[in-house]
Formats: structure tokens, sequence, C-alpha cells
């Protein structure tokens, strides 16, 4: 039996349904929470979408986000739980409890390092997003799309693919998002809203980090810091570093990007990669984890020593690389 067929089935049985977005949501995981959610009301099943970090400003226009829960309800848990790409349970957050209570967990993924947990587990690591998965599991439940959730599963495949620029961009992926465009979405609204709002302190930010720039390896690695007095200087918070690490991806010769950033106990450690070199397995190295061309992980230790730990994993990365090539 077709394995979305029975997701579909499962929600289409279940009284209650809470959609579970990962950690810091992406416009992947709230898009295609979303258009799940919106997809189960118009068969009248209610749903209701969890974020831990709630919904960060950038995504702000996506239909529904004023119903996004933050906190785990009290009162009857609900029987079945969606999480969306959380590959393991502790990427719930605080929801990670009605894993426990719920009859059925489903886990839909697309992260290499998926580890199973849920009842039904809908894992494709070829899936550009997992919005290109629920828009399968939306088909089977039957559901016609209309333009919000045109517009949810939209944003998902355009912001996990770098606005169609990644390699994980397929001919399916594009034959999808063709699609979305005839229910009513357009790529440039989401362009617009997720990349072209951008605030000063973030332009300012990126200049303090990107004038630090260093390179190393013969320029195959390079790294930027963001400092907790870059933040301040820029009145920027810790979210606006976003992009950073993929801005130094850009540079020429560049295979490696590490992006550091100083937390109170801990350094935030981004990677991006390109040319055959992974992101995933210098992030696994630090305890984190991710896909292949961006990855990341939160390291205890100060800057300097989480710097040089990075850097040997990355030299290693680089002749690990060339083997595997
Ligand atoms: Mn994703």
């Amino acid at each position: 039996v077709d394995l979305r067929a029975a997701i579909a089935q499962t929600l289409r049985d279940s009284t209650h349904t809470l959609i579970v977005c990962h950690v810091a949501p992406d416009g992947d995981c709230l898009g295609a929470g979303l258009a799940l959610a919106a997809a189960l009301g118009r068969v009248q099943k209610p749903a209701t979408v969890a974020s831990t970090d709630g919904v960060p400003p950038s995504l702000a226009f996506l239909p529904g986000v004023d119903r996004v829960i933050t906190e785990l309800p009290e009162g009857e848990p609900a029987p079945v739980v969606v999480t969306i790409e959380c590959p393991s349970p502790d990427r719930t957050g605080r929801f990670a409890p009605a894993l426990g209570t719920a009859r059925t967990v489903i886990a839909i993924d697309h992260h290499e390092d998926h580890v199973p947990y849920a009842n039904l587990t809908d894992w494709d690591p070829s899936a550009a997003a997992v919005g290109e998965q629920v828009a399968e599991v939306i088909e089977r439940l039957g559901v016609e799309i209309d333009r919000p959730i045109a517009l949810s599963l939209l944003t998902a495949v355009v912001t996990d693919t770098g606005v169609f620029r990644y390699t994980n961009t397929t001919p399916h992926t594009l034959r999808l998002a063709a699609d979305l465009m005839e229910r009513g979405a357009t790529v440039h609204e989401i362009v617009r809203m997720v990349y072209e709002e951008q605030r000063a302190s973030t332009l300012r930010l990126q200049g303090h980090v990107l004038s630090g720039l260093q390179l190393h390896c013969g320029g195959a690695v390079a790294v930027g810091l963001v400092t907790r007095d870059m933040l301040a200087e820029s009145r920027a918070g810790p979210e606006e570093t976003s992009g950073i690490a993929a801005i130094l991806r850009t540079l020429a010769g560049v295979r490696l990007a590490l992006l550091f950033e100083e937390r109170d106990e801990t350094v935030r450690v981004s990677i991006r990669s390109r040319d055959g070199a992974r992101a995933d397995r210098v992030a696994r190295a630090l305890g984190g984890g991710g896909h292949p061309a961006a990855a990341g992980a939160e390291v205890a230790g100060d800057v300097g020593q989480v710097l040089e730990r990075a850097l040997g994993l990355a030299v290693h990365e680089l002749k690990e690389a060339q083997r595997d090539s």
C-alpha cells in the first residue's frame, strides 16, 4: 500500500491533528506545515500547527500564521501528531511530550540524518523540500490546492532551493512550482517577502562580518565571525545572521563556508558547502547535523576553541571529498 495514501487515511480518520515544526523553523517546515493544516481544514479535519520558536517575521505573510501555537496546549492530547522535518524527537522542542501521548506519530522529513521514531515515516532525502512530500500527501487527501495552500507549498520549495539555485532543484521541483503558480501563488511575492524586505541592521551586520572575512586552505575555506559586539553595534538580533554563511559560499574557490556566532555558553556554527565537500559531515563531527550542502551545530566552548576545532574538521573534510571524487 502507498505510504502517503496510508498517511492521508490516518489524517482523515483523526479527530484532531497536531502538526509540529522543528525548532528555529524555516520556510520549508512552516510552509509545509501550514499547507497541510489548511488542506485538513478543507475536509473539516481540525489541525493545529505548533512551533516552539514561533514564526520568523520574514514568514509572517504565510496564510494561517496567526493560529500557530508555541506552547503545548492543556487538555485532551492530539491523537495524531505529524512532525515536519524533525530528524529526531528533540527537534520538536517543547512539543516533544505530544509524541508520547499521541496514538499515531507521523514523521515527514527529507533530512539525511533522520533516525526513525514515528509509527509512519515518510523519509525522502532526495526531496528538495519537505513541501514536495507534503504536496503529495495533500493530493492523496483529495483536496484541491487553492491559493493559500499553493502559497505555503511554493514558499517551502522556493526557500529550500535558494530560489531554485541549489543542486537539490530537480525537474520535479520545477513542475510542482509551475503547478502551484497555476493555483495562484507567485515566486515573485515570496522572493519579495522573504529576501527583499531586509532591515538596515541585517545589512550592517553582514558588512561587519564580511569585512572580517578570513580565508584558509588556499581559499577553499571561508570563515566569518559574529561577535556579541558586532550584534550590538549593528543593533541586530541573533536571528539576523541567517544568510551570511550562504554569502560566504559565493566566493570564487570556496568549497566550505563556516560562520561562527558567539552565544552565551556556546558557539553556533553554520556550514555551507559545494563542489563535493560535505557540510553535514563537518556538522556531525561537531555534534550537529543537516544536509550535504547546508548544516550546522551548536558547540560548547569559546569561539577561538570552536573555530580551531572546526577548521581542523574542514581540512579533513576537503581531503575526504578529494577521496570521494
Ligand atoms: Mn527542508
